[in-house]
């Protein structure tokens, strides 16, 4: 009979997780404890519910994920846990840890994923817990977790459980006179019946197959050998009729093939070279742990996600999940372009700035306050799960194609002359050295709030802005009033243009450097959005001298 052995192990620094879970590269999760710190930590910060818990396991299929789950079965056994639903091989996407979760009501999750970083032994790792709402950990948890592990002295596991994860089924165990179940599930199974249950499948597969009257609307969804390869195979080609040159990089491999899987004009540029070249009408792209999207229309016309979530948000009627439960209001990140506000106000509906973090939509979507949010970052979602969905995403736009029968660029078109056009783009500088960096954010912090600085001119371009407000931007959760403080420096201008600073949450190393710009237009709705920012990014240039302290003359990578 396995029996429980406690470890004596030493606090390692830096266990903090950030936007979205602890991040950081393989090698420093190899070190001896240091995986099994941070997941004995998660425990502990639900101590008093953890004994006879049941929660959901899985990850993107990246390099650890294996080893990774076999640790977390081990020390859950010897933590008195009671069942563990562990994806087939590990394999479980983001959304489909949020659905299951919600779906066979569990304490929570813990989800194996870098997200979009890449991956393989060079590359990085992610931890993260999600609670039983299905979201990821608000952060007076991700605080005790972190506390935790700068206390942490043991940990307990039973290093003779053998459980293998190929095979579909239950076993069970018995610890220390307790028993414990692992039930390995199919990955995908719980999440497309979920989707079959929110979209009208027969629809989109209308449209994607064609008929006599119309010829087929042909799609490329890439799955940049993520996760979300098998999802979309069970989705697209056995539910929705497409065929297998209509998908790609369907294989979940260790390494993303060596891509960086994250959807956006940079690093999914094959598939926009794909849909630019080919006779496309619809492409889309998720990344590793298939929790963000990327829409693209003939042409390859490139959705911003701060319009695709607009758009959602003016046609959600299409969509049968909000035909039966309503539509609430609306969210988004503060750094995403206001696009989606103009909707809200037309529609009579609330509105909500949250902070960059998913986590920040959890307590309005539970409180039956928030239908349908998103982020620049490539995150959309509904309150279907508490996770953004990138298939959900993919399957919105869609159902919203069929249903209004128009092409991608027809829609957007239409939508910026009824409302106007939000232009947005964004500067990353990734992997800076932090120090500079810091320097930077806390030298402009203090110059933008120096008495002085509202009300003052900045031109470039021939054009003129004049500064309306500046802040370091702070938030209060309306439901519980936690306040998070100091989300990232703003600047906004009379004509309401803004520019937006932060350091990214979700590196491994150094600091990453994110610049936002948005600005907009009620009648120029068609410009080139690089060309109409261009004084705008000028102005940000100057006044942050970012070039200066990054050593970077130009960003790695420009959404
Ligand atoms: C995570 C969060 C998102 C956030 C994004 C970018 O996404 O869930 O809410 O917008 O990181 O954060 P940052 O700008 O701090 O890098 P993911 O897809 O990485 O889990």
């Amino acid at each position: 009979m396995p029996a429980v052995v406690t470890v004596n192990t030493n606090v390692y620094e830096g266990q903090k997780p950030g936007t979205s879970g602890l991040r950081k590269k393989v090698k420093v999760f190899l070190q001896e404890n240091y995986t099994e710190n941070f997941i004995q930590s998660i425990l502990d910060a639900n101590k008093e519910a953890i004994v006879g818990s049941t929660l959901v396991v899985g990850g993107d299929g990246r390099y650890l994920v294996k080893e990774v789950v076999d640790k977390i079965i081990k020390i859950s056994a010897a933590n008195g846990v009671s069942k563990l639903l562990v994806g087939q091989n590990g394999i479980l996407s983001t959304p489909a840890v949020s659905c299951i979760i919600r779906k066979y009501k569990t304490l929570g999750g813990i989800v194996l994923t870098a997200s979009h970083n890449p991956g393989g032994i060079n590359n990085d790792f992610g931890i993260k817990f999600n609670c039983s709402n299905g979201g990821p950990a608000p952060d007076h948890t991700t605080n005790e977790i972190y506390a935790l592990t700068t206390a942490i002295k043991q940990y307990k596991i039973v290093p003779d459980l053998v459980v293998p994860i190929d095979k579909i089924g239950t076993q069970t165990f018995n610890i220390d006179g307790r028993q414990f179940t692992v039930e390995v599930i199919d990955s995908v199974q719980d999440y497309v019946a979920y989707m079959k249950e929110i979209f009208d499948f027969s629809k989109i597969k209308a449209l994607i197959q064609g008929s006599e009257k119309r010829r087929p609307f042909n799609v490329l969804i890439d799955s940049m050998n993520g996760v979300t390869g098998p999802y979309v195979k069970r989705i697209f080609v056995d539910e929705l009729g497409a065929l297998e040159r209509n998908i790609r990089r369907a294989t979940p491999l260790e390494d993303f093939g060596g891509a960086h899987p994250d959807p956006n004009l940079t690093y999914a540029a094959d598939l926009v070279a794909a849909v630019k070249n080919g006779d496309y009408d619809f492409g889309a792209a998720f990344d590793g742990d298939g929790d963000r999207n990327m829409i693209i229309g003939r042409g390859a016309f490139f959705v911003t996600p701060s319009d695709s979530l607009a758009v959602l948000a003016n046609n959600l009627q299409h969509i049968p999940y909000f035909q039966k439960s309503g539509v609430q209001g609306f969210a988004r990140s503060m750094p995403t372009a206001a696009a989606v506000d103009r909707v809200a106000a037309a529609t009579g509906r609330e509105i909500f700035e949250v902070p960059t973090g998913w986590k920040y939509f959890g307590n309005l979507m539970d409180a039956g306050r928030l239908s349908l949010c998103g982020e620049e970052s490539f995150g959309t979602g509904s309150d279907h799960i508490r996770e953004k969905d990138g298939l959900w995403a993919a399957l919105a736009w869609l159902q919203v194609i069929a249903a209004l029968g128009q092409s991608v660029e027809e829609i957007l078109t239409a939508h910026w002359r009824q409302f106007g056009r939000n232009y947005f783009t964004r500067y990353d500088y990734e992997e800076c050295a932090s120090d500079p960096c810091n320097e930077m954010m806390q030298i402009l912090e203090k110059k933008i709030t120096e008495p002085g600085f509202i009300g003052s001119s900045h031109s470039s371009g021939g054009k003129t802005y004049v500064v309306k407000l500046a802040d370091n931007f702070s938030y209060m959760d309306p439901i519980d009033r936690s306040v998070a403080m100091k989300q990232g420096l703003r600047i906004i201008f009379e004509d309401g243009s803004r520019i937006v600073l932060r350091l990214s949450g979700t590196g491994s190393s150094g600091a990453t450097v994110r610049l936002y710009i948005d600005s907009y237009e009620a009648k120029e709705v068609l410009g080139d959005a690089q060309v109409m920012l261009r004084p705008l990014v000028a102005v940000a240039l100057q006044v942050s001298r970012l070039q200066e302290y990054t050593g970077r003359d130009a960003p790695t990578v420009i959404t």
